[in-house]
């Protein structure tokens, strides 16, 4: 129902010690998918997403490159954050860096609050960090180093040697929150999703949790702390509280109660920051925690979760610059189902492209503006008598915007789109059928082929309308040659079926050109 609902989600913020690769991007797509949807459903959408700039992970990237980590983050986040989401079409709302003063203000008004409130004090950390995660770690996050790290411990993460610590620092009263974790988890069972990674992360609670070290005395690349400036916060606990410091935490009551609380989009490595340690620090503060928590899966590149530091990270623009922002978009979201792990090959993607966009949607959407331009002049014929095939395909189309907003709502992208994917298929299996190009040959079957026209131009604008969140260029040029009313992103999705055209079509360019691949390795040549 368009009942104006708020809708507020999140990506993580991501760090600036690199550049994106396509696992931030798989992210920023989904989350955007989401918002584009809402959006076009009338909910009162707010998309956030941005960077994290603090902690020793940054501080020793800076320094390793010559400059101050401001600089660093400036530069990095200018030539290619930023950037990305241009690259991806993401229309986020906002975005957040930790170093802008309306966050770095706020976390202090937070952090002071929960001291007045009694949360916070003062212990001796001693124990094991790995600055790759910007992470503690327990003995059993740790395994045995090998090769140049023969002997040491290292992280099961990164295998790289943690970190000895030994510091004065406050501590966030957690534990006490073990309790009213488990309640919530239970009460609320989709406040964590997927299933596997609510279980996991069930059971960790359920083995008690312990207090949190939320800052640091040995540099002083941070927010400090406002009772005692010698400690900055630690850069999780500071960057978690990017969520309500961009909505208005602090300093915009009406925009804060208007937008919180999010749903965040999450690869599964920080969902336990985001459904433990993050309600915990809202329950402390009296705010409520977040709607939900999903924690998708791994992008895999031979089998290996991708990654930079494994020097298996693709940059997105390798796979845009050939085959375009919609098509990436339109595989992540596609070929792998939201929330499992997924293995991106070029193989793949250049058989998708080929199969299900250009010659399933681009192909269809071209032919028939084709025929109503051969046949009738660009003007979109009436439809006459509808018979069973032609009800079927009306039948299809409310049918699958019903389904596919079910799916959305429960997050199962994937499942949206094989949804709307019906009618792509349907729509080409009804054209092979209904041959208007025989139809055309004889003047008495005019009628018929104006509704058989008639039937398909209704179609590919359904389709417009559906598939504009995830393929926004393709569907604004396909609307454009529908004469749609307005902006296809503008098109009440949740009665995609009723769109407005006009009265006539114009030339389509083609939506999904044709790409020469390398047969040796598949990929674009
Ligand atoms: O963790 N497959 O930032 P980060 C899928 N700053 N998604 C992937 C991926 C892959 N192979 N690799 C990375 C941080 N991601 C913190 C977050 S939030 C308050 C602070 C995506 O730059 C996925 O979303 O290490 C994962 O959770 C995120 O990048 C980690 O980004």
């Amino acid at each position: 129902m368009s009942d104006g609902s708020s809708f507020y989600i999140t990506t993580p913020i991501f760090y600036v010690n690199d550049v994106p690769h396509i696992g931030h991007a798989y992210t920023e797509v989904a989350a955007d998918v989401l918002a584009r949807w809402h959006r076009q459903a009338g909910d009162d959408t707010w998309f956030l997403t941005g960077t994290d700039e603090h902690g020793q992970k940054i501080l020793r990237t800076a320094t390793a490159n010559g400059v101050t980590p401001k600089e660093w983050a400036d530069r990095l986040v200018e030539s290619a954050w930023q950037p990305l989401l241009k690259t991806i079409d993401i229309s986020n709302d906002d975005f957040i860096r930790t170093t802008d003063e309306r966050h770095e203000v706020n976390v202090q008004l937070f952090l002071q609050r929960l001291f007045d409130a009694g949360y916070i004090y003062t212990g001796e950390y001693e124990g094991y960090y790995c600055v790759g995660c910007e992470e503690y770690k327990a003995d059993s996050d740790l395994v045995d180093g090998t090769g140049e790290y023969e002997g040491q411990k290292v992280c099961a993460i990164h295998s790289k040697p943690v970190e000895l610590l030994k510091e004065r620092n406050y501590f966030f009263k957690m534990s006490e929150f073990s309790q009213r974790l488990l309640d919530l988890y239970e009460e609320n069972p989709n406040f964590i999703q997927p299933e596997s990674v609510r279980n996991e992360i069930v059971s960790f609670v359920r083995r008690g949790l312990t207090d949190l070290s939320i800052s640091r005395q040995t540099f002083d690349w941070g927010v400090k702390v406002p009772w005692d400036e010698s400690h900055v916060v630690y850069v999780w606990f500071d960057a978690l509280l990017n969520y309500i410091t961009a909505a208005g935490y602090g300093y915009d009551d009406e925009a804060f109660a208007s937008r919180w609380p999010a749903t965040h989009i999450v690869g599964k490595d920080i969902a336990r920051f985001h459904a433990v340690i993050w309600p915990a620090m809202l329950m402390a503060a009296g705010l409520e925690v977040p709607k939900q928590v999903f924690g998708h899966g791994w992008l895999l590149v031979g089998g290996e979760k991708m990654s930079k530091s494994k020097l298996t990270g693709i940059a997105p623009n390798q796979i845009t610059d050939t085959f375009g922002s919609d098509a990436f978009r339109y595989y992540f979201m596609r070929a792998i189902n939201f929330g499992q792990d997924g293995s991106f090959s070029w193989e793949d993607l250049s058989a998708r492209y080929q199969a299900e966009l250009a010659n399933g949607f681009g192909n269809l959407a071209s032919r028939v503006i084709a025929m109503v331009t051969r046949y009738f002049d660009g003007v979109i014929p009436d439809a006459g008598v509808l018979d069973a095939p032609d009800q079927a395909i009306r039948d299809t189309e409310v049918r699958v915007t019903a389904a596919a907003d079910a799916a959305i709502s429960r997050l199962a992208i994937h499942e949206a789109i094989a949804q709307v994917w019906q009618l792509v298929d349907e729509l080409n299996g009804y054209i092979t059928l209904q041959e208007p190009w025989a139809l055309s040959k004889d003047p008495a079957n005019r009628e018929r082929l104006g509704t058989v026209l008639n039937t398909a131009v209704r179609g590919i604008g359904t389709l417009a309308v559906l598939l504009s969140p995830v393929l926004p260029v393709a569907t604004s040029k396909l609307w454009t040659a529908l004469n749609g009313a307005g902006a296809v992103s503008d098109q009440p999705i949740r009665s995609a079926f009723d769109w407005a055209g006009g009265t006539t079509v114009s030339a389509l360019e083609p939506l999904f050109p044709r790409i020469e691949t390398s047969e040796t390795d598949g990929s674009a040549a």
